[in-house]
């Protein structure tokens, strides 16, 4: 694998859960695998999973970890060809970007999208510069427009906890305070539709997402119709999309409170489970009660990027 970026850069998924079962039951089975080969995790924005369980999942092959906080201690970095760098950016990422590959031998990426500029986002502008000029495997961390370690991390829940051979999964929107990227969502979607799950999305008119990721997944806009027999819950908010009205690309167009997930909506299901990826604002996207209930999986969900993250890391160490 020399990128990771979408659901079929993993191929079969029943053949990348049975590699979560395997190396959950021993993560340190591939340690030598990393001997002498180093990654590097570029962060260009915040993260907590994302920073440790990376760090950890390399750990686990035998890898040398350097990480890189952009924001922190590197030079201000310029993304853009052709610009005259008279401004505050000391280096631009053309020169940058081979100058660390030489350092390691995998690369992985954080940035998020800048949610103003559908175009540019959507073409994965800085993520595609790392792809192009380093010469070395890339994975994504969460970019502009995907999270495919997250979704990964989701998927190995969801088979860890389903009690139904075809599960019943729900995709809400929830109200957030500040836009955020749709890179959590597309990928859950992307990856939903790839496994063998009941999966129909629900959110407000207008936070209609890119069919690049959902295809044709079902959309229900009643969000307590959606939520009637419904075995996971999966909150998360998003900005709007801009596929019906680009010129809302990155607005927030709902601020509607009673799309927070509490126990009125999990009622009607059929006792789900709770998923979000976290961060999660409490009484915005989801209910103390709720997330605090036994039925809720984040913890559990999130313990799982570090398998997620250890079998991408395994899968280009063997490519190398
Ligand atoms: C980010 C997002 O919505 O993409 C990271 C989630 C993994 N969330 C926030 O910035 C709160
Ligand atoms: N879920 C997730 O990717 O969290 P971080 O942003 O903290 O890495």
């Amino acid at each position: 694998m020399k990128t990771f970026l979408h659901a079929s850069d993993i191929g079969p998924l029943e053949q990348a859960l049975a590699e979560a079962r395997e190396i959950k039951a021993d993560r340190y089975k591939f340690e030598t695998l990393g001997r002498h080969k180093t990654c590097l995790l570029i962060f260009f924005n915040n993260s907590l999973r994302t920073r440790l369980s990376t760090q950890k999942a390399a750990r686990n092959l035998g890898l040398d970890v350097i990480v890189l906080d952009v924001n922190q201690g590197a030079w201000k970095l310029e993304t853009e060809r052709g610009v005259v760098m008279d401004g505050d950016k000391s280096e631009h990422l053309l020169e940058a970007i081979p100058v660390m590959a030489s350092y390691c031998d995998l690369i992985g990426v954080r940035t998020f999208a800048g949610l103003i500029d559908r175009k540019a986002d959507y073409a994965e502008n800085i993520l595609t510069q790392f792809i192009c000029h380093s010469g070395k495997p890339v994975f994504s961390m969460e970019s502009a427009t995907a999270h495919p370690l997250q979704a990964f991390a989701d998927l190995i829940t969801i088979e860890e906890h389903k009690t139904k051979v075809r599960p019943k999964v729900v995709l809400t929107w929830a109200p957030h305070p500040r836009a955020l990227p749709q890179a959590v969502p597309n990928s859950f979607a992307e990856w939903m539709r790839a496994a063998d799950v009941d999966f129909v999305i629900t959110h407000p008119e207008g936070y209609e997402l890119d069919p690049l990721f959902v295809g044709n997944a079902r959309t229900e806009y009643d969000q307590m119709k959606a939520f009637e027999g419904a075995d996971f819950v999966y909150a998360k908010n998003w900005s709007c999309p801009g596929v019906t009205n680009p010129a809302d690309y990155g607005k927030i167009l709902s601020r509607d409170m009673d799309w927070c997930v509490t126990s009125r909506q999990m009622a009607v299901t059929d006792d789900a489970r709770f998923m979000h990826c976290l961060p999660v604002r409490r009484n915005m996207i989801v209910s103390d009660e709720v997330i605090e209930s036994p039925r809720s999986l984040v913890i559990p969900e999130a313990a799982n990027r570090e398998i997620s993250a250890t079998i991408v890391l395994k899968r280009m160490l063997e490519a190398l």
